[in-house]
């Protein structure tokens, strides 16, 4: 294997955000552009000679491509392994627990996630480090203070790889290995489910299902799974063929962009579950027949219930969840016991708590829920946990969270977005939330008194890293919160997410609409940020 040194210069903006580098593929296809960052990564790993590295991407616009570029580069570093999926396709907890399983030194994942794809939209790329999880932020750092200085790459002269027969190619000491993306995981899944409980109720007709995988990788998992191992009827999977474009759509799953699906739950006749992932199959969203869960709770209910699930029935050993997702799951702790961590957001902060023990669950706001099977939130994870949770508790979806809410009380719960805000606003923005945080505690807003606003950083209890600036929070005597953060996936200006949050103890009060109930933390959020003035707009691009 003939290995070449190729001249370069550095990209000034080759710095990870909250998932990884995610840019348009246009920049993704500037000459060197893919080449720099992925060199910049083997040259801040140690020892990676003669390692395994698992590959495989959400098979959006690109992957293809980049997957031969990148077998091409991890050879001349000297990996003697590569695991990747067929066609180069991985969802992002399978690519997890293949690092785990084959004890892979780490991997790449490639995937903009629930950015939309094509040639005029986003590609990405993350590196995960060997637990399977989402390389900490001492990584991502040191990966762009490389690829700010890098001057080289190296790259070994073999043809374009076959990556749709499964089977191990050898190139000289090289092993390239293709397997069948959804295999493991399937094995894994059943490992903590009840498949038969499972298989009963769906064959039954008990539980009626449809699933939206957005036309995203999701599509030949949950094919599996759903419908050729668990019995769903075949087209319960919808939008199933992953398309490198999406089908023009965001493989976002919220009410807004998995519109069938949302559609389909709130019609006549709706199936008693209704699910979606995004484009990588690392989120979920959790649907019954006319109702929505939000992700929020969903990691509630799932931490209350984890014992009647056979993978958990141990107990599990304490929870966590990013700072601007709701306090549900704290109020479930509190009630039995178990430590809550919040941590910054973004999956990077859970591995510690994972690898530790020191969690078992863990979840984000932005339909994000997993545990410690992988170290990557996991999308079909959730469903499978919802399905298990409905065979065996004999409830409806709705029914399920209206007992929830009236043992713990509602944590009413939306998520505003301004997307696409010129930067200099958005900087602007959160100067000024700055500005007046040292003002605030102590003032009176009508009914909501500030009772402190600061802005949130997190010690890592397990090594000590401290994270800072990681999203303005305002909280109110009565419990309520507003939080302020700007997005770390975007591709376009500055993203700004209005997290509001207000907990509602009276069963009573439990049936309100999110939004009219927020309507006056809506209003101070405005008061606070000045957006809409800023920008001229009327609101947010999407409320989840
Ligand atoms: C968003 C979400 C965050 C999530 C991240 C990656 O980040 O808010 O909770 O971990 O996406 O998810 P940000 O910085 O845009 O708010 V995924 O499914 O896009 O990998
Ligand atoms: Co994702």
């Amino acid at each position: 294997m003939e290995i070449k040194t190729i001249e370069t210069h550095p990209f000034e903006d080759q710095n990870p955000g909250t998932s990884g580098l995610r840019k348009k593929v246009k920049t993704f296809q500037q000459p060197n552009y893919l080449e720099n960052f992925v060199q910049s990564i083997f040259d801040s790993l140690d020892d990676i000679v003669d390692q395994k590295l698992v590959l495989g991407g959400d098979g959006r616009y690109f992957n293809r491509q980049a997957i031969q570029t990148i077998i091409k580069i991890a050879a001349a570093n000297g990996f003697s392994e590569l695991i990747i999926g067929q066609g180069g396709l991985l969802s992002t907890p399978a690519a997890s627990h293949l690092i785990r399983k084959y004890k892979a030194y780490g991997g790449l994942v490639l995937s903009a996630s629930h950015n939309p794809g094509g040639p005029e939209e986003d590609f990405g790329i993350k590196y995960n480090v060997g637990n399977g999880g989402p390389a900490p932020e001492k990584y991502t750092q040191a990966f762009y203070r490389r690829s700010k200085e890098i001057a080289s790459y190296k790259i070994a002269e073999i043809p374009d790889i076959d990556l749709d027969t499964v089977g191990t190619q050898k190139f000289g000491t090289l092993t390239i290995s293709i397997l069948d993306p959804v295999n493991d995981y399937a094995e894994l899944m059943q490992t903590i489910f009840d498949f038969d409980l499972l298989k009963q109720s769906i064959g039954s007709g008990y539980i009626t299902l449809k699933f939206d995988a957005m036309h995203a990788i999701t599509g030949p998992y949950a094919k599996t799974i759903l419908e050729d191992m668990l019995g769903a009827k075949p087209g319960s999977v919808i939008n199933a063929v992953p398309l490198e474009d999406f089908g023009g759509g965001h493989p976002d799953p919220n009410l807004a962009h998995a519109e069938e699906l949302a559609e389909a739950m709130f019609g006549p006749n709706a199936p008693t579950f209704g699910a979606a992932s995004d484009g990588d199959g690392d989120r979920n969203m959790i649907m019954g027949s006319q109702i929505f869960v939000t992700p929020s709770d969903s990691l509630a209910i799932l931490a209350a219930n984890a014992s009647l699930i056979p993978g958990y029935a141990k107990g599990i050993s304490g929870v966590a969840r990013s700072m601007p997702t709701s306090q549900a799951v704290d109020r479930v702790a509190a009630q039995q016991n178990l430590p809550c961590f919040e941590t910054p957001t973004g999956w990077k902060f859970f591995g510690n708590l994972l690898d530790a023990g020191k969690i078992t669950l863990c979840g984000e706001e932005s339909f994000g829920t997993g545990s410690d099977h992988v170290r990557e939130k996991d999308g079909l994870w959730a469903v499978l946990f919802w399905l298990n949770l409905i065979a065996r508790k004999r409830q409806s979806v709705a029914d399920i969270v209206t007992e929830h809410w009236q043992r713990f009380g509602r944590d009413i719960y939306a998520r505003h977005d301004y997307e696409a805000v010129a930067t200099d606003i958005a900087d602007g923005i959160v100067a000024y939330l700055r500005e007046q945080l040292p003002t605030l505690p102590g003032k009176a807003f009508g009914d909501y008194i500030v009772l402190y606003a600061d802005e949130f950083a997190y010690t890592d209890p397990v090594d000590g890293s401290v994270s800072k600036n990681q999203g303005i929070r305002i909280g109110f005597e009565n419990g309520s919160r507003i939080v302020f953060r700007l997005s770390g996936t975007g591709t376009v200006g500055a993203t700004l997410r209005i997290y509001l949050e207000r907990y509602e103890p009276d069963s009573n009060l439990h049936d309100q609409d999110a939004q009219s109930a927020l309507a006056p933390l809506i209003e101070l959020a405005e008061k606070f940020c000045e957006i809409k003035k800023r920008t001229g707009r009327n609101g947010p691009t999407v409320i989840t």
